[in-house]
């Protein structure tokens, strides 16, 4: 590693860690180092002396990762800026380690970063912050609410989403790469070069989703649940199925290798109930384990405890209801 003696490691798959890695990059140069859970750790592997500072930002990082990250403190300042439910104790031990930790879980990553640093920012930057409200879906968190009142929001709800939906639908390092350069430079979203013709082809995408979903899901009783086609993106499908079924919650799961399967979740806004919690618990019931944000979950159990896993939950969900 030479150059820069900061580096940005963010959440690369969506909209609100690309802009962390904007925020953090023209704060002070940082260079992103783009990651994924599935390659988060050989990420951490590869940062290596010398350098000032890391950041690690919209990224949950669990137990396994936190000697990586005191190997880092030995060397560099590290601050971890996140907004999703810890593992017990993760953030404790980071912070005797002498990390700074910046966590809340009520707005996301962007706003969290835009707010620490503020005044080194400058408001101009805090519609970057304002984009990844809309685009992560947190646009109604405490400083997101406020920080929303001072720029257009019809104009930051839209780019937001143009971020959104282009970041899912052009996964490769290269578009994202060109996406931070772009807003660090306090660049409109919509003026990235491809990045229209990338979100309309996702709206696209999800609109066909749609439309497919109503013939193959299943609904039983206020979940709608449906197995993944092959690339399907679980996530998206959990959520969209809310729209195509009408039900309080989607479930999309898919079977992987070594006898598992994978299940997203989505609920409907306005309940009260926590999904993540919900899913944390039901999944531990069926030897897998599983957790998440209040409206948007996952987890991986065992494929013969699948069945289970939909019973529990839509029984648990119809006590809520009835
Ligand atoms: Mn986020």
């Amino acid at each position: 590693m030479t150059g820069i003696p900061v580096v940005c490691i963010s959440h690369g798959e969506d909209a609100d860690g690309l802009t962390c890695a904007s925020l953090l990059r023209r704060l002070n140069g940082a260079r992103p180092l783009l990651a994924t859970y599935d390659d988060l750790e050989d990420v951490l592997k590869s940062v290596v002396a010398p350098l000032d500072e890391v950041y690690i930002c919209d990224l949950n990082v669990r137990e396994g990762l936190v000697d990586e990250i005191i190997r880092i403190r030995g060397f560099a300042s590290v601050t971890l800026i996140d907004h999703h439910p810890p593992s017990e104790g993760v953030l404790e031990r980071l912070a005797e380690a002498g990390v700074t930790v910046v966590h809340s879980l009520l707005d996301c990553a962007s706003v969290l970063v835009y707010d620490h640093f503020r005044e080194e920012l400058g408001r101009q930057a805090g519609r970057l912050a304002a984009y990844a409200a809309w685009a992560d879906q947190f646009e109604d968190g405490p400083i997101a609410t406020l920080l929303l009142r001072e720029y257009d929001r019809q104009l930051v709800q839209n780019e937001g989403l143009i971020l959104a939906h282009a970041a899912i639908n052009r996964p490769t390092e290269e578009f994202r790469l060109q996406v931070i350069d772009a807003l660090s430079a306090l660049k409109f979203p919509h003026r990235v070069p491809e990045i229209l013709e990338a979100a309309t082809n996702q709206l696209e995408y999800k609109a066909w989703l749609i439309e497919a979903l109503g013939k193959i899901a299943t609904i039983k009783g206020n979940i709608a649940y449906v197995e993944a086609e092959k690339g399907w993106p679980i996530g998206t499908v959990a959520g969209l199925l809310l729209d195509a079924m009408g039900t309080y919650v989607g479930v999309c799961y898919v079977k992987k290798g070594g006898g598992l399967v994978n299940i997203s979740l989505r609920s409907r806004r306005g309940f009260s109930f926590h999904l993540g919690e919900i899913t944390n618990r039901i999944a531990r019931n069926q030897g897998g384990f599983g957790g998440g944000h209040k409206r948007a979950s996952g987890a991986s159990i065992p494929q013969g405890g699948l069945e289970g896993f939909l019973r529990d939950f839509e029984e648990e969900l119809r006590e809520k209801f009835d």
